[in-house]
């Protein structure tokens, strides 16, 4: 062999001989087992997709995954994303029997319970070797759409010898009826993510009874009609099984293998039915199952021989693991300490600073009296220059959204380094699968839609903040300040909905400093995800000189002081800022001394300390919340007898101006407000 054919060798180590159908069929009994027992002792779960699924699993972990329980953060592990989680106790089964040391028999007996490593569904934050939550279906599948994508990507940058592995889903009925199922197929097809590999359980069950009652779509030709290779084999076949992933893994195209399984598979009455979906099997189903399966070993214990043919399964990737250490090592020591960086997800601090710096400068030079969606170009021209890991797009509204910075090539199938991309007309798919990218590490993933289209990425958003993740939602046209297009494009409730969310970050600045600001804080909460709602019209730069610190990191600040002491606090956020401006300079023309506080984000307000939010709050009189949208939120700023002005009605079809005067939200409005309270 030569020196460069055992280089490949070492980096792609074959897929491992079959074990005997004997051996296989105990290994894969050990998964049913364990989902059984572990679901009785909750006396909740999902026993149905372990016991159908675990042949598959058996022969995709046991034969092809690279992985290495010692080090379940390797970066270049294969990932396994189980979309299907409510099947989750065939992942811990599988990450206890392959001697993954957090996932103990202890841990699968706590199945469900309390502060255990194997909740209900499995939580990439809980659980070492779980990859990404799942739950909500069709999530994990276009998660793995997006982990897919940086692999792409990062192997563009670092090479094949650092980045190179699949990513494999195990797909359910109910992921692929899911709407976002078809725009992850869609995209991944059209990116042609050839590592891409769909294990769809197609059981033909789902929780109300068999598919026919619902469903009739022909997967393979629809995976096949979005650009996939897809092919149809027995799930319960370990040959075809491991035949249909060798081929998957040559394949130029992502692939979905749909492989026929029966749900419950051992289940002597159950089997194949709805019944064995989401509930307890009993005691008696459980004893057949045993005597089918030829299952002897009490609750919970594993046969010495199939423990031990599992962890030999575990340490197989070993090696590979090893000589990708030694490949790294061998890095240029520049490009090692990046990828390092990137793969930790550490900013270069000093890298983001001087970029923000520049962008202050040059507004404090020369103000801009630009929309807020033009200010995060200007801010990303030098962000996206500073922090190559920032991978932007936008879901077919790049020009509205102001996503891509001059020069920022195109991701696609053909230049993968490309840093920008086109998601179409995808929110849902196009937010899961930044979630994806997150998690793969080595990418901080943003990009844009209208703020109205929240809707549309809500699940995923709501995912990012469970689980922590740093991705940055651009959202342009945030108020009835778009104008024209109407009530349908103007989110009223929206913001409101966002802040709902726990550890989300909702940033809605009110200038072009204030938005470089925020883009700031995004990036730097490396555990919460961000949404910055920004304008489509023109608002003044209200933030004048240069100030070096980042005003809005406490949430909200004092922009402009009262003549004296204030007897009015106007509180606004984002284009209502200026409004406020205003409103305060006709107060103090009637000599009524009004203080102007922009809350740029509300969250960021509620974590300040005690001292910082009571003086932000201040203790004028009268209390005013301005924002052209609902109220819901405002009272903790305002309390409940502060006075609102925003809306409490859907808005409508006209120009910007004549919108803010229909609904009254106007500087007049607000100082006439005050007056009348005074
Ligand atoms: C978005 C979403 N809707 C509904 C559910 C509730 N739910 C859990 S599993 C399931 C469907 C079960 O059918 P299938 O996906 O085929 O799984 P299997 O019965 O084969 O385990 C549903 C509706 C969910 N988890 N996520």
């Amino acid at each position: 062999m030569t020196a460069s054919a055992t280089a490949r060798a070492d980096k792609k180590p074959g897929p491992r001989p079959a074990h005997d159908r004997a051996v296989h069929d105990r290994m894969a009994n050990a998964i049913r087992a364990l989902a059984m027992d572990a679901v009785e002792q909750a006396k909740s779960g999902h026993p149905g997709l372990p016991m159908g699924a675990a042949d598959i699993a058996t022969v995709l972990f046991t034969r092809f995954m690279k992985f290495d329980p010692a080090d379940p953060a390797w970066p270049d592990r294969d990932r396994f994303v189980l979309s299907a989680g409510h099947g989750s106790m065939l992942i811990y089964a599988a990450l206890h029997l392959l001697g993954y040391a957090a996932v103990t028999i202890e841990e699968i007996k706590r199945f469900r319970q309390l502060g255990s490593k194997t909740p209900g569904h499995p939580e990439n934050f809980i659980t070492p070797g779980i990859e990404t939550t799942t739950g909500p279906l069709g999530q994990g599948l276009a998660n793995a759409v997006g982990m897919a994508m940086a692999e792409r990507h990062l192997a563009a940058l670092f090479g094949n010898g650092i980045v190179d592995h699949h990513t494999y889903v195990l797909a359910s009925d109910g992921d692929l009826m899911e709407g976002i199922s078809q725009e992850a197929i869609a995209l991944a097809g059209h990116l042609k993510l050839a590592k891409l590999i769909v294990l769809f359980d197609d059981n033909g069950i789902s929780i109300d009874g068999p598919l026919s009652l619902a469903d009739s779509v022909d997967q393979v030709k629809r995976f096949e009609a979005a650009g996939w290779a897809a092919t149809r084999i027995d799930g319960h076949d370990p040959q075809a099984i491991a035949r249909a992933i060798e081929q998957a893994r040559g394949s130029d195209r992502p692939s979905m293998i749909a492989c026929r399984t029966t749900i419950g598979f051992g289940a002597p009455t159950k089997a194949g039915t709805e019944k064995c979906h989401g509930s307890a099997l009993g005691a008696d189903e459980i004893k057949g199952a045993r005597s089918q399966l030829g299952w002897s070993a009490p609750a919970f214990e594993i046969p010495a021989e199939v423990r031990e043919a599992w962890r030999t399964a575990g340490s197989r990737s070993a090696e590979a693991h090893r000589t990708w250490q030694s490949r790294l090592a061998a890095l240029d020591a520049t490009q090692r300490a990046e990828f390092e960086r990137r793969i930790a997800g550490a900013l270069p601090k000093g890298k983001l600073d001087a970029a923000v710096t520049a962008v202050k400068e040059k507004l404090a030079a020369a103000p801009q009296a630009i929309a807020t969606r033009a200010a995060s170009e200007l801010a990303l021209e030098s962000l996206a220059a500073a922090l190559p890991e920032m991978i932007g797009g936008s879901a077919d509204l790049t020009g509205s959204n102001n996503t891509r910075p001059k020069g920022m090539a195109v991701f696609s199938a053909a230049d993968p380094a490309g840093r920008f991309v086109h998601y179409g007309v995808r929110e849902h798919g196009m937010a899961s699968a930044m979630n994806g990218m997150a998690l793969h590490r080595g990418v901080i993933p943003y990009s844009g839609t209208f703020l109205v289209f929240s809707d549309y990425c809500r699940p995923a958003i709501r995912l990012a903040a469970l689980m922590g993740e740093r991705v940055i939602h651009v959202m342009t046209h945030d108020s009835i300040g778009l104008g024209e297009d109407g009530p349908t494009h103007q989110p009223v409730e929206h913001l409101a909905a966002l802040r709902a969310i726990p550890n989300l970050h909702v940033f809605r600045p009110c200038d072009a400093v204030e938005t470089v600001e925020c883009w700031q804080l995004a990036l730097e909460h490396a555990r919460t995800p961000s949404v910055l709602a920004l304008t489509r019209q023109n608002v003044p730069q209200l933030r004048q000189g240069l100030e070096r610190d980042n005003r809005c990191a406490a949430g909200a600040y004092e922009l402009v002081p009262a003549d004296g002491p204030a007897q009015v606090s106007l509180f606004a956020s984002g284009s209502e800022v200026a409004l406020a401006v205003e409103a305060r300079k006709l107060l103090d023309a009637k000599g009524v001394a009004a203080r102007v506080v922009s809350v740029p984000c509300f969250e960021l307000l509620a974590q300040a300390p005690e001292a910082v939010r009571r003086a932000v709050i201040g203790d004028a009189r009268i209390r005013i919340g301005i924002e052209a949208a609902v109220r819901q939120g405002w009272d903790a700023i305002i309390g409940t007898d502060g006075l609102f002005v925003g809306m409490t009605s859907f808005g409508a079809s006209a120009p910007a101006k004549d919108l803010f005067r229909h609904f009254g939200i106007t500087a007049d409005s607000i100082a006439q407000a005050a007056l009348t309270k005074m």
